[in-house]
């Protein structure tokens, strides 16, 4: 009997989602959600009990006790897995992290067509962390050294990578004491799939050691030196204006989507298409212009530097080829599902893949190349409006959310104390006091097995009422962007009054978008400027903080809550746990879950939990923070103590209608 599909109310809380899921109905079309519902998930593989590493097997083990074909146990299989996931999470980042350090070289060489160094202070401050001469010495020439040392850093292999030495002291001696400092990149990438070979490491404890080892390589290595270049090549984010969901396309316009996590091609269509050759080109075909729209990370990448509008989330790219209104769809690296392919073939949408390494059957490929990146971007742009003309009928949701992007850890910095004082010490005493409570990261991806956006904006919504200060990365922030959660003063009747006041003082949002799921270093090194700011701990598993991935789906994602736990954090993930194993059935099956919870809590200070349920999670969140709080001694949180706001234009400002406030916080904002 077919499996009862949920309805587009049930599968998605986004109402331009819900509306385009209608339409697939309609029109006969499968898409993610739907494919979710048909095939249910094996509950073999979901529980991390089968091993596929050679053709002696696949081996199921479901009995008590029972053992793979060559003896492995359940825990060594179910730790096998885990290990392979994060390696290949860290790989997919930190490849990314390498191609931006080859940018920058060709930049520094002057060999990347339309690039230059935009952020001149932070190629100096980033070499200064890392020993490289600045004085008398041009951008190119500093550049070009950290550009030679952060490609190095991925083939080495003895020392360390050199990022490492930016965490805490305290953090870093941990690391050595429980030799996990890592050494090279690819290395720790390379190992993780040598000890994971058939008849290799078959030690669980042995083997979530590496797995340790590896995320961090990612963390505090491919994945931070990817954030400090695309920082030096296309500047630091710093607050803007945009807008985020389906509605943001326009019917009258060229839509081009970007999507994946490069921001380099993303930033040179985004020149190119405000080139007036282009603009004549649009015109020439009957359009206004083009519109520049981005979904995944990718859109992080290029909303929070340009403002330009993010289209969606992960679980809106074949919502977006369903409006019809999309000339071309402009793919990269991760997080792209092959059904846009299959999908496109129903429109007249375009998917171009462009990366050297992402073809996709049936797609276009215009490949990328960095020494001639204006000039691609440009074909691209031709070639998407020159499909403008086979364009059908088109329906755009008209749903579309204002929201504030680009906190970076510079300019939160920056915000709470200026150019001459730029310091922590603000936030520190905020949650010294206890107007903020502690502070949560709500990050990672969208899965159709979960209501898309739920679990996000749930949590969130809670928390910030718990005087809980968010900040957040990736598909999290685009969903918490589209319900009005990281707009500044227009959000703030939704946050406790502790923090409300610090909200207002500063003039920031309560829910702070950090960027793309690379940027989640940016994270870890706001909490190692709030260890050094004092007063909250010397090391990070002290301070009041939780990372929360409630609607996590990719292997990046268990890499990241990998690398943030060996930092010391404590880490939730919603969803099912790949390690979860099948307790009724095999008693022995809960080790690596408690290698990942208890174990990793007592090396590392942070741990690893699954916990499906929203409410469960808030409550797990809140008892950490308010656990390191009493063991800091800070007073106990005490939501009437703060709260008396004196600002009167906020308080007249709520009595308006929001989009009246919006409009008058933020000016018309064209639609
Ligand atoms: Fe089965 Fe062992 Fe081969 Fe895994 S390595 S598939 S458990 S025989
Ligand atoms: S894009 S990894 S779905 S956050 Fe970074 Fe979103 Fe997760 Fe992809």
């Amino acid at each position: 009997m077919a499996k009862k599909r949920r309805s587009p109310q049930e599968a998605s809380k986004d109402p331009a989602a819900q509306e385009l899921l209608i339409r697939a109905d309609e029109l006969g079309i499968g898409t993610a959600f739907s494919r979710a519902d048909d095939m249910k998930a094996c509950n073999i593989g979901a529980a991390g009990m089968c091993c596929k590493i050679c053709s002696m097997g696949p081996c199921r083990l479901t009995k008590d006790g029972q053992v793979g074909v060559c003896g492995a146990t359940l825990d060594t299989i179910q730790a096998r897995n885990l290990v392979r996931a994060i390696a290949a999470g860290s790989a997919a980042h930190s490849d990314h992290g390498r191609d931006m350090a080859f940018t920058l070289k060709a930049v520094a060489n002057g060999e990347a067509e339309g690039y230059a160094l935009r952020d001149i202070a932070k190629l100096r401050t980033v070499a200064e962390l890392n020993d490289i001469p600045i004085d008398d010495r041009s951008p190119e020439d500093i550049a070009n050294d950290l550009a030679d040392l952060y490609i190095s850093q991925f083939g080495q292999q003895r020392g360390r990578v050199v990022v490492t030495k930016r965490a805490p002291e305290k953090r870093q001696k941990i690391w050595e004491e429980k030799g996990v400092i890592p050494r090279g990149v690819d290395r720790e990438v390379v190992e993780a799939l040598h000890r994971t070979h058939m008849g290799d490491d078959q030690d669980p404890e042995h083997l979530l050691q590496h797995a340790v080892r590896t995320s961090l390589a990612d963390g505090w290595g491919g994945s931070m030196m990817a954030t400090d270049i695309s920082d030096i090549l296309f500047g630091t984010p710093a607050p803007v204006l945009g807008q985020a969901n389906l509605g943001v396309l326009k019917e009258d316009y060229v839509n081009v989507v970007v999507h994946g996590h490069e921001p380099t091609l993303s930033e040179m269509i985004v020149a190119a298409s405000q080139t007036p050759e282009i603009l004549e080109y649009a015109k020439q075909a009957g359009a206004k212009g083009v519109q520049l729209s981005g979904i995944c990370c990718t859109a992080n990448e290029i909303l929070m530097r340009q403002g330009v509008p993010a289209a969606g989330n992960f679980l809106q790219q074949e919502l977006a080829i369903l409006t019809g209104a999309v000339e071309a769809m402009v793919v990269d690296v991760q997080c792209i599902m092959q059904a846009l392919v299959s999908l496109s073939d129903n429109f007249h949408t375009d998917i171009i893949t462009t990366s050297k390494k992402v073809k996709i059957k049936g797609a276009t490929h215009i490949e990328f190349d960095e020494h001639k990146a204006l000039t691609i971007a440009k074909d691209i742009l031709r070639h998407a409006i020159d499909n403008f003309k086979n364009r059908g009928e088109v329906q755009i949701p008209d749903h579309r959310t204002d929201l504030v992007p680009g906190f970076s850890h510079e300019y939160i910095n920056y915000m709470l104390g200026g150019s001459y004082r730029a310091s922590f010490r603000p936030l520190n005493d905020a949650i010294m006091s206890g107007r903020i409570r502690g502070v949560a990261a709500i990050v990672g991806c969208n899965n159709p097995r979960s209501q898309h956006d739920h679990l996000h904006t749930y949590v969130t919504k809670e928390l910030l009422k718990q005087d809980v200060l968010i900040v957040e990365t990736g598909c999290g922030a685009i969903a918490c962007a589209k319900e009005g959660l990281l707009l500044g003063e227009a959000g703030l009747e939704k946050v406790g009054p502790g923090l409300r006041e610090v909200c207002e003082t500063v003039g920031i949002p309560p829910v702070l978008h950090m960027g793309s799921c690379v940027d989640n270093t940016r994270i870890l090194t706001v909490l190692t400027q709030v260890v050094a700011e004092g007063g909250l701990g010397d090391d990070i598993d002290q301070v009041p903080a939780v990372g929360l991935a409630p609607e996590w789906m990719s292997e990046k994602a268990l890499a990241i809550g990998t690398y943030c736990v060996a930092s010391g954090a404590y880490v939730i993930f919603g969803g099912s746990s790949p390690v979860s194993g099948m307790p009724d059935r095999v008693s022995d099956s809960d080790l690596v879950t408690k290698i990942i919870s208890e174990g990793w809590e007592e090396d590392y200070g942070g741990k690893l939990e699954f916990i499906p349920d929203p409410d469960e999670m808030i409550e797990a969140t809140l008892a950490h923070i308010d656990k390191k709080r009493a063991d800091l001694g800070l007073p106990e949180y005490d939501a009437e103590r703060f709260g008396e706001s004196g600002d009167d234009r906020m308080l007249e400002l709520e009595k308006l209608p929001l989009s009246e406030r919006r409009e008058s916080i933020y000016g018309a904002v064209a639609k």
